[in-house]
């Protein structure tokens, strides 16, 4: 059988394999190492990190939904300093290729993290994550507005020097994704990380109430699926050059493969992983016999196929 090159490219960065984890899925690997060395996935992308801790909305903070789950976490995390100290360091004496998601409330909270990131060694790129559906405000999705978006990756850019890859993370909840992409652009990202979860809500027809104690939460699963993919194709189609980290409800390899068809460099796994910690390396897996199946020796290849002579 031929082999695959199975590389891929954010920015100036090479990753030996397209499969990562997604952001707030795996928190920063720990309990997947377990399972497997983390060597064995192209990045762990880690769960969005704050400049102070934080310990998250109240409970319950997830239910089920048909072929997915919403979940309301709300940013809990270690905060930056806890962070570099502890998380970091296991990473790379694990040879993770890592990648921080780094979260703010406001457009000067991203520029403190980016300046807290910019001297770190073993950082391959940085997700500003400024999609996240769960916080008390709508104000604070700087995703949903282009002047917002902007100011974040600005700040970004200014505080975080010149090597390291800088990836938006985009909402699907927006009319036009791809404008808020074209203002990200033009702010300087290296590439797009699509999608986050959507924002959804469920009532318990028994209590009558909100099933999730902060009432609203993200829809992740694949139920998604079909979006990721409207929103990667639409992006791809506008912005060719510019990779794109896909994920929204891949659960397998041919999953992962569509969104690579629709234009993704590199996909990312999370829901899956909940109830199968090694889903990530079965996709991998799956992943690279359905490519030499269809005769793809060269990974890169197959990104945005689905394009051509349409
Ligand atoms: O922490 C969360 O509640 C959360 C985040 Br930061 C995000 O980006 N997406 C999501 O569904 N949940």
């Amino acid at each position: 059988m031929s082999s695959l090159d199975f590389s891929t490219k954010i920015g100036s960065k090479r990753f030996s394999n397209p499969i990562f984890t997604a952001s707030g899925c795996a928190s920063s690997g720990q309990e997947l190492s377990q399972f497997f060395p983390l060597t064995e996935i192209g990045a762990i992308v880690t769960k969005s990190i704050m400049t102070k801790a934080r310990t998250g909305r109240a409970t319950p903070r997830m239910a089920e939904t048909p072929s997915g789950m919403l979940n309301s976490i709300g940013l809990q995390g270690p905060g930056i300093d806890a962070f570099l100290e502890n998380d970091i360091p296991w990473l790379v004496s694990n040879s993770a290729k890592i990648i921080v998601s780094i979260a703010g409330e406001t457009v000067d909270e991203y520029g403190v993290l980016a300046r807290r990131l910019r001297a770190v060694p073993g950082i391959s790129a940085v997700e500003v994550n400024i999609s996240c559906p769960n916080v008390e405000n709508r104000g604070q999705v700087f995703a949903c507005h282009p002047d917002t978006a902007i100011a974040v990756i600005e700040s970004v850019r200014r505080n975080i020097g010149g090597e390291l890859p800088i990836i938006a993370k985009l909402s699907p909840d927006v009319t036009n994704i791809v404008e808020i992409a074209q203002s990200v652009i033009n702010a300087g990202v290296d590439g797009l990380a699509l999608i986050n979860t959507l924002l959804g809500m469920v009532i318990d027809t028994n209590t009558m109430k909100p099933k999730l104690a902060g009432k609203t939460g993200g829809l992740s699963g694949p139920a998604i699926r079909p979006v990721a993919v409207r929103a990667i194709y639409q992006v791809h189609q506008a912005f060719p050059n510019t990779p794109i980290v896909g994920m929204g409800g891949v659960a397998s390899g041919r999953d992962a493969f569509e969104l690579v068809l629709a234009g993704a460099s590199a996909v990312s796994i999370g829901t899956a992983t909940f109830g199968n910690p090694t889903a990530v390396l079965q996709i991998r897996d799956q992943l690279s016999e359905l490519l030499l199946e269809k005769g793809i020796t060269d990974f890169r290849d197959a990104i945005g196929f689905a394009h051509r002579g349409v």
